[in-house]
């Protein structure tokens, strides 16, 4: 089995460029069933859980960087048989409650198997980190019939976005030494949960209004 990189020409490679496009097919899949769901909760309840939603592919460098830490030659069987998470799409809620009347609605569907759960929600990340992932495999529709592909779906509320892009900045900037993003660890947890705080009363406030 010859390894991706200066394989360009190689049979591995074209593997590799179908199932990256297979894999973008699945995104779109789930974008719509979202896009879907959201549309008729509107209709039924006058309600959008969904603020907003982002797609995206891993980037190849970033694909070699987790089959690394994973220990994990660089080909194409490591990619599609080890790494879940290809293509991602992030729900952004407007509140707690819908994370799980998206996930719900999502996953009861017959052609979604969930493969993977991970409840950041329930049981947050040392960093503080708050979402619910998952990753589903979804059929997307070949010239040779269907084949399940996965995709990881990762389902927060916009404070718990906010929280989680800016820390992400704060703990990728280049020019920062990671030593003095860990001193403001104990703040950055302690605003993930006034966050958490502040997300649970706007919720109640929406439900008294809504009752
Ligand atoms: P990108 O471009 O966002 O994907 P596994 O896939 O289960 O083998 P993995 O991928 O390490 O293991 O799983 P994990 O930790 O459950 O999820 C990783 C992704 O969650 C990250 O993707 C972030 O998007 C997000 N994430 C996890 N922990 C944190 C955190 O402490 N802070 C922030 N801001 N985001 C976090 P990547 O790898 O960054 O890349």
């Amino acid at each position: 089995m010859g390894e991706l990189v200066g394989a360009e020409t190689t049979e591995e490679f074209r593997k590799f460029i179908a199932y990256y496009q297979q894999c973008q097919a699945g995104a779109n899949e789930i974008g719509t069933k979202l896009d879907n769901l959201d549309s008729e909760y509107q209709m039924r309840d006058n309600h959008n859980p969904i603020h907003h939603m982002e797609t995206r592919m891993k980037a190849p460098a970033s694909l070699f960087k987790k089959l690394d830490k994973k220990q994990l030659p660089k080909t194409f069987d490591s990619i599609h048989d080890h790494i879940l998470d290809v293509a991602g799409i992030r729900v952004i809620t407007n509140y707690l409650s819908d994370i799980d009347t998206v996930a719900d609605a999502l996953t009861s569907q017959s052609d979604i198997t969930v493969l993977k759960r991970k409840d950041y929600i329930n049981h947050p990340k040392p960093s503080g980190y708050r979402s619910l992932h998952l990753v589903v495999s979804v059929p997307v529709f070949r010239t040779d019939g269907p084949v399940d592909t996965p995709v990881e779906i990762q389902l927060r509320t916009v404070g718990m976005d906010m929280w989680a892009s800016l820390e992400h900045k704060l703990r990728y900037k280049t020019d920062v030494d990671p030593d003095k993003v860990v001193k403001y660890g104990d703040q950055l947890r302690g605003y993930a949960k006034e966050l958490n705080g502040i997300e649970t009363n706007l919720q109640t406030i929406f439900k008294k209004l809504q009752d």
